[in-house]
């Protein structure tokens, strides 16, 4: 239950700083291992990554009880702070309680729920970007913040608005909207090639509190931008995943014409790193301390 406060608190604090954070996208148990690893301060569970990573399609097509699976594994494996991709909320406001219910149970810091319509399109897809009614969405906010058993919990409202082709005016409407339902955070987000959205927004809105965005299509802006505009925290959201495709990609095909194993050591790592990822020393080290003597073997 204590790292459960502290994981929710350490994200609440991110949010808050004046400071922009940044997270990255992970989609299962090593890949998350692999973020904390690096240095981030918060693991993005991708709701697009984890459903590629299985073989589907970013439409919930797979089921919310095989999403949290995958979030189960990366909690098991890592002690940073893991921010969920809670799509829509699977469904109305009673399945945002139940996905609530389950993370808070799962010690993940906070959700991010988006106001488009069950079942969700990618938003960087050009088609079937619906938006829910303001006042349906700020239900399913309230039905979040009424639900976590731990206070900190944060609930990040994500306004599809510019996805959508509804514009700033309606982007600053559900904003608002859905600050006063509660929400911990706005999500803003764009799919243009540059900033330009966002700036818009930020001038226009009163920062009363944190934006996050998700700058997959305009990633080449300057970092310090995002601390110019007010932005607490920046998702890398697929990033793992696009490059280990093409790392999977190339050493397949150089395997499959080769047909024999002549790689750089650079391009794959070593068996004890992969032992490592899982900590199998640490079994060793377990086994001497609670195994009968003449089961272990040397
Ligand atoms: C995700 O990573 O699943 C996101 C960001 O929600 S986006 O793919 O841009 O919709
Ligand atoms: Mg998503």
């Amino acid at each position: 239950m204590e790292s459960n406060m502290n994981k929710s608190l350490a994200l609440k604090r991110l949010l808050q700083s004046s400071e922009v954070s940044y997270a990255m996208e992970a989609h299962n148990g090593v890949s998350a291992k692999i973020v904390e690893e690096a240095g981030f301060p918060l693991v993005w569970a991708s709701g697009l990554t984890i459903s590629t990573s299985l073989g589907h399609r970013d439409c919930n097509e797979i089921s919310w009880t095989n999403f949290c699976d995958q979030i189960e594994y990366m909690v098991d494996t890592t002690s940073t702070p893991i921010l969920i991709d809670g799509d829509t909320g699977f469904g109305n406001f009673n399945n945002v309680r139940q996905l609530i219910i389950k993370l808070c149970k799962y010690n993940v810091a906070g959700v991010c729920i988006e106001d488009k319509t069950f079942p969700k399109t990618n938003s960087l897809l050009s088609y079937n970007q619906n938006l829910a009614p303001i006042e349906e969405f700020c239900g399913k906010i309230k039905a979040a913040k009424d639900t976590q058993s731990n206070s900190h919990f944060c609930v990040i409202a994500r306004t599809e608005a510019f996805i959508s082709g509804d514009g700033l005016r309606e982007a600053l409407d559900r904003a608002y909207a859905y600050k006063d339902a509660g929400a911990d955070a706005i999500l803003v987000h764009s799919k243009k090639n540059t900033i330009e959205e966002i700036e818009l927004f930020c001038d226009h809105w009163d920062h009363s509190i944190p934006l996050v965005i998700v700058p997959t299509n305009y990633s080449s802006t300057p970092p310090d931008q995002y601390k110019k505009l007010g932005i607490s925290l920046v998702i890398w959201a697929n990033h793992l995943l696009r490059a280990s495709i093409v790392a999977m990609r190339k050493i397949a095909k150089k395997i499959a014409k080769e047909k024999l194993i002549q790689i750089p050591n650079n391009d794959l790592v070593s068996i004890e790193d992969v032992f490592d990822l899982t900590n199998e020393k640490e079994l060793r080290s377990a086994e001497k301390k609670y195994l009968a003597y003449d089961c272990l073997t040397s």
